[in-house]
């Protein structure tokens, strides 16, 4: 199965939620005020956040008054270009060596996503090796050693309670030994409102830029889509902590509210790189926008 139908699988829940509503709303109608109501409660029930929605509406208003739209059928393909221009953002360009900080709050599928992104790398011809710089608990380096195997990557695991920049040293090393493309780096889930735990991501920030000066360094922060506008302020938290590059976003098969990606792509002018649409390997997809909207779509 491809990307696109994987997405639009995925995004089935939103669809259902947001799509019917779109579908009702261009049945023939004016475009009048009840039209633009309708439209602001659907991608707001969708958590597309005040403000995106309120930049959505007035861009189609615009268009729709610029392009002398006044039939509702037109106006679904003036929505669709404005939707694809609210969350327009670029696929990141790889340098190798290349070094993927991965965190996030608990539970959002940081683990899950580092073993899918093993296999995608591995899948384009680069060698991996994993961190498990969660040494929190023990089960947790057990648990990215089952996905470590199922991608069939190394991994570098120190025992519980070590010091998690000193594995990150130590993948670090190891990858400049055996020229390894990329390194993964998974960390305990941690609240944005902990200070020790966020010095400790920092310290681990540190590491990696001293160690491997010369790596492309990414921090991507997963969130988890079924917490919706909660998502926003630990994504905010975490960039003034750590500067985030980019967003990973999970579980996007197990909401209605999908819209989400308005949200952060707007208040946060941070891009969404990957989303999740599942719990196995291949189940993550880089972010395209156009495929997104499709998606959304009937
Ligand atoms: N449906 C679905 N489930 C997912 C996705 N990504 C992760 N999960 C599930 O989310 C749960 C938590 O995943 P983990 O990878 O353990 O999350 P984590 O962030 O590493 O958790 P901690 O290390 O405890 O902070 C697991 O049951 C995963 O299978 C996804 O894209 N879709
Ligand atoms: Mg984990």
């Amino acid at each position: 199965m491809g990307f696109f139908t994987r997405l639009k699988d995925a995004l089935k829940k939103t669809k259902a939620n947001i799509g019917k509503k779109f579908f009702e709303m261009f049945k023939g109608k004016a475009l009048d005020d009840e039209f633009y109501e309708a439209l602001e409660m659907a991608l707001i029930t969708a958590d597309a956040g005040v403000e995106a929605t309120d930049q959505i509406l007035e861009q189609l208003k615009w268009h729709t008054y610029q392009n002398k739209i006044r039939d509702p059928e037109k106006a679904r393909d003036a929505l669709k270009r404005v939707l694809l221009e609210q969350i327009q953002c670029e696929f990141p360009e790889y340098k190798y060596p290349l070094v993927l900080l991965i965190s996030g709050v608990n539970g959002v599928g940081k683990t899950t996503t580092i073993g899918k992104l093993a296999k995608n790398f591995l899948d384009q011809g680069k060698s991996v090796i994993i961190a498990a710089a969660d040494t929190f608990r023990a089960a947790a380096s057990e648990q990215l050693e089952i996905w470590a195997e199922r991608a069939g990557v190394r991994i570098v695991k120190h025992t519980e309670g070590s010091d998690p920049a000193a594995v990150v040293f130590d993948t670090i090393s190891s990858a400049i030994a055996k020229n390894t493309d990329v390194v993964l780096v998974d960390t305990a889930g941690r609240l944005h409102n902990k200070k020790n735990l966020m010095e400790e991501l920092k310290k681990i920030k540190r590491v990696i830029s001293r160690t491997a000066p010369h790596a492309d360094i990414r921090n991507f922060l997963v969130l988890d889509a079924t917490m919706g506008q909660n998502s926003l302020s630990q994504a905010e938290a975490f960039d003034d902590d750590i500067e985030i590059n980019g967003i990973i976003l999970t579980k996007l098969d197990s909401t209605a509210k999908g819209g989400i990606v308005f949200a952060l792509i707007t208040e946060l002018v941070i891009p969404v790189v990957y989303v999740g649409v599942g719990e196995k390997i291949d189940d993550l997809i880089p972010f395209d926008p156009e495929s997104f909207v499709e998606g959304i779509f009937d």
